[in-house]
């Protein structure tokens, strides 16, 4: 790459990136071509909006633009979570529809691109962190940017259906068209991707693949993220966090770990680990618990603070039902804990529950298998809607509605002979170390480096 990497994204680290994941790999790429990352400020109101503020430098310039509490009002907590988020995630039920809401998004975006045009030469490459910046490259087509531009959507592409309740259904064509790669998380996202086009009388397929649209042409492709696979497990075989957290030693420990967000699928979980306490009562099995860490997320948007109430009732009826003097079925961890704690957690786990209802990836499925011991390794309950499940057939593959499905596979899991845990284990593993985060980045860069270049530098329409 003869010119630098410009990436965008809503976060921005602050500090050194210190753990394996997203920001140390877009920290590797930055740091060996050189070049810029820009985010929004991790504090609202604190400065100019019509300048760009620098965070930090070194191998690579960090840059943070400034979102007034109007904005994040308006484009961070309205359209980007609370039309955008919704309507990608299949809860059309939940979307937003507000004009100020799209106002702000849109001019956050084109104020984005304003800000950012000058820096960017024509042999940069550009590239586009989700769903709070769809159309940021046609803003900056706009302004004459004509150097590379890729975009990576991490959650779930929308089905067409859904695209209707947008106030203008047809803008996300147009502004994904802008861009000259569009990177999603899985097969299935890519096909909805190209349904939305295929039924766009402005779009036009090539032979080589591309979709051509007006003037310009975009390659849309999947590739799946991934983790740091050595540096989770070795994070995971530190010593056993048992004594500094009390987890009960004397009963099975499953484990879930999520943002508190309604795709996650949790009231159907604690609900199917009810069912599967039912299941077992009056039965000598040896006792489970469930270990839920739910930091909490979004909390001023009010589906956010309906979920984390919804989530205590049923854990406290639960508790109250199934409690013994010495035992407690479900701890339900409302705060973030830290990565190596995690990541111990994980290797103490006999299973991991992923009850999605609709995820891009999830990354909390391969950091658990990561984190297991090869010889005695935990079983991953994972959902068929988490964009993981494309690839890891060999978890235990369930559907989040079926309550009673979840409840029989957390049975299943505890009780799996060890023989078939390693070859379910071997197969998870495999797939984890071949979406390796870093060589994600690499591939999706490589293709933006080479897909082909755009017919023509005029700005869309
Ligand atoms: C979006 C997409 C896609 C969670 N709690 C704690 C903690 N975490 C970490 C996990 C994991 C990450 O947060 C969550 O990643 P997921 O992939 O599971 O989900 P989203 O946050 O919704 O991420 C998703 C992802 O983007 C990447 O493209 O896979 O589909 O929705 O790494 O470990 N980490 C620590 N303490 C916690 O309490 N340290």
């Amino acid at each position: 790459m003869s010119g630098k990497l410009v990436v965008v994204s809503n976060r921005i680290p602050t500090g050194a990136p210190s753990s394996g994941g997203l920001v140390v790999a877009l920290h590797d790429a930055l740091t060996r071509s050189g070049g810029v990352w820009v985010g929004a400020h991790p504090d609202q109101d604190a400065g100019d909006p019509e300048s760009l503020t620098e965070i930090a430098s070194g191998d690579y310039d960090r840059l943070a633009f400034h979102l007034s509490e109007d904005d994040y009002e308006n484009y961070y907590l309205g359209f980007a979570n609370s039309v955008l988020w919704p309507l990608c995630h299949g809860r059309v039920d939940l979307v937003e529809i507000s004009r100020a809401y799209e106002a702000a998004y849109l001019g956050v975006n084109a104020r984005v691109a304003r800000l950012l045009a000058p820096r960017i030469g024509p042999d940069d490459m550009v590239w586009i962190h989700d769903y709070h910046f769809l159309p940021l490259a046609v803003e900056l087509r706009r302004l004459g940017v004509t150097a590379r531009i890729g975009f990576f959507l991490h959650i779930p592409f929308p089905p067409l259906s859904a695209l209707s309740t947008l106030p203008t259904p047809g803008d996300f064509a147009a502004w994904l068209s802008a861009f000259d790669l569009v990177g999603l998380q899985t097969r299935r996202d890519t096909a909805a991707c190209l349904e939305m086009f295929r039924a766009d009388p402005r779009a036009e397929f090539m032979t080589d693949g591309t979709v051509k649209f007006h003037d310009r042409t975009v390659s849309v492709r999947s590739f799946p993220i991934g983790i740091d696979a050595d540096s989770f497990a070795e994070a995971a075989r530190a010593p056993d966090p048992e004594a500094e957290l009390g987890v009960d030693t004397g009963a099975d420990l499953v484990i879930g770990v999520d943002r508190l967000d309604y795709s996650k699928g949790l009231p159907n979980r604690f609900r199917a680990f009810g069912a599967f306490l039912d299941g077992r009562a009056g039965s000598d099995a040896p006792r489970a618990s469930l270990l839920q860490i739910a930091p909490p997320t979004r909390e001023r948007v009010a589906a956010y603070r309906a979920i984390r109430t919804e989530l205590e009732e049923i854990s406290g009826r639960l508790n109250g039902a199934h409690s013994e003097l010495d035992w407690t079925p479900i701890r339900y961890i409302h705060r973030g804990v830290e990565r190596s704690t995690l990541a111990r957690l994980y290797r103490r786990a006999r299973a991991c529950l992923v009850t999605s209802l609709a995820d891009g990836m999830n990354l909390v499925a391969k950091e658990y298998v990561a984190a297991q011991d090869p010889e005695n390794p935990g079983v991953l309950i994972l959902s068929r809607f988490a964009g993981a499940a494309e690839d890891m057939t060999e978890a235990l593959l369930v559907n989040p509605y079926d309550i009673d499905e979840m409840a029989a596979a957390i049975e299943t899991a505890l009780t799996m002979p060890i023989e078939e845990r390693r070859r379910r284990h071997a197969h998870s593993l495999r797939v984890v170390r071949d979406t390796h985060v870093t060589r994600w980045a690499q591939s999706v860069l490589g293709c933006l480096a080479t897909c082909p270049p755009t017919l023509s530098l005029r700005a869309t329409p």
